[in-house]
């Protein structure tokens, strides 16, 4: 009775097809990771860098995706020394408590960028000549700072970029006047000034063979003092087809074993040709700009979209394949147009790094990355 009844009512496959297909999206819509922090909320942060723009809300479009897709804050520029202490006795606090205020507003911690850093300082720390004025400049500008967003911010980027790419110590005015253990002495004066914020070292390249040994040794001295380090950023600027997931994986598991914290601190996977064989983030060096090194002003090439769509996702397998150890990953800018890499090494080019595009529409790669994070660990 029942099949006979049944067999009255003829419905052609496509209609099926059609509806199953439209439920399946509805219910996928529905139940399916909103954002890239929901997608990785049980497994590691995901951070982005803001500019003086985006901390002062004058881009709506930036207004809107940073609360809903970022769960960390790091601020791009305005609390680098250049910035926040620009003389002896004079300090610009008033972008960087904006962006305390935006991140407490939106519920989003803030990753403070960076204490000691022998790039982008002040003309008057440029012009210090002895050694002890040094030593004053250095313990008023980490305890200032730090004792001011102590219990505001959730990390301190204490030293940024101390190394060489074979491990030794760089050259700076901090390693010339008070000597190389001037890394221990930062994080000793930030231990004290903010003992509830977390304390990081902060480099690229550590994922190299050589410097991830030299980063080591020198995690493991300031350890050795007796003195706080929470964690050690690995900044993550890599080139399409040509990143170090070996390497990354090797540091992964080999800086976590120092018992800190291990995060990527200023992702971007560049896709232009680089004018030097070697990979650096080094932002002193710079080349001239013309056609060949600009190849793309109007629109990136499918095939070259697809490589820089795989490489994010594998990135992020690889992420979420050692989502106990990785704290958290931060992605140095929200969208193609607000990237340094369009300026480094060259200025004025047009540069695709990040999961934005320049319409602040999200790129391929980024609903590639919020797949992986619902596949089984
Ligand atoms: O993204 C930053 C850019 O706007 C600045 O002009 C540049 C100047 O030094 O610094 C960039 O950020 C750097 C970060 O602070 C440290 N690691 C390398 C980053 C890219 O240069």
């Amino acid at each position: 009775m029942k099949y006979k009844r049944m067999s009255r009512i003829i419905i052609p496959s496509n209609i099926i097809l059609v509806v199953l297909l439209f439920s399946c999206s509805v219910a996928k819509k529905n139940t399916g990771p909103l954002s890239l922090k929901e997608a990785y909320k049980n497994s590691f942060m995901i951070g982005t860098a803001v500019n003086a723009v985006q901390i002062e809300e004058k881009e709506p479009n930036a207004a809107k995706i940073i609360p809903q897709e970022f769960n960390a804050l790091t601020p791009e520029n305005s609390m680098k020394c250049e910035i926040i202490h620009p003389y002896w006795d004079t300090y610009h606090f008033e972008l960087a408590d904006k962006l305390i205020a935006y991140g407490n507003k939106n519920n989003i911690p803030i990753m403070g960028h960076t204490l000691i850093w022998h790039s982008q300082l002040s003309q008057f720390v440029k012009n210090i000549k002895n050694a002890d004025s040094l030593k004053l400049f250095f313990e008023n500008h980490i305890s200032t700072i730090a004792a001011r967003y102590d219990g505001k911010i959730y990390s301190w980027d204490v030293v940024n970029e101390a190394l060489n790419e074979d491990g030794s110590m760089r050259n700076s005015t901090f390693l010339e006047k008070l000597g190389p253990d001037y890394v221990i002495e930062a994080f000793k004066i930030a231990q004290k000034a903010a003992p509830k914020t977390e304390l990081y070292y902060n480099d690229y390249n550590i994922e190299q063979p050589k410097k991830r040994a030299g980063a080591i040794a020198l995690i493991k001295k300031i350890q050795a003092a007796g003195v706080r380090i929470d964690g050690v950023g690995i900044q993550g600027h890599w080139k399409v087809n040509n990143v170090p997931f070996k390497e990354i994986e090797e540091s992964i598991i080999a800086f976590s074993k120092l018992g800190i914290k291990v995060m990527f601190t200023e992702l971007d996977l560049t896709v232009l040709p680089n004018p030097w064989e070697v990979n650096t983030a080094d932002v002193n060096m710079k080349a001239e700009n013309n056609a060949y090194f600009n190849p793309y002003p109007k629109e990136l090439p499918d095939s070259v979209q697809q490589m820089f769509s795989k490489d994010y996702t594998e990135l992020f397998k690889l992420f979420q394949k050692h989502h106990k150890e990785v704290f958290r990953v931060t992605l140095w800018g929200l969208n193609d147009q607000q990237s340094w890499l369009n300026n480094w090494p060259i200025y004025g080019r047009t540069n695709y790094p990040l999961l934005f595009d320049r319409d602040f529409k999200p790129k391929n790669a980024y609903f590639k990355v919020i797949d992986i994070a619902t596949q089984k660990k």
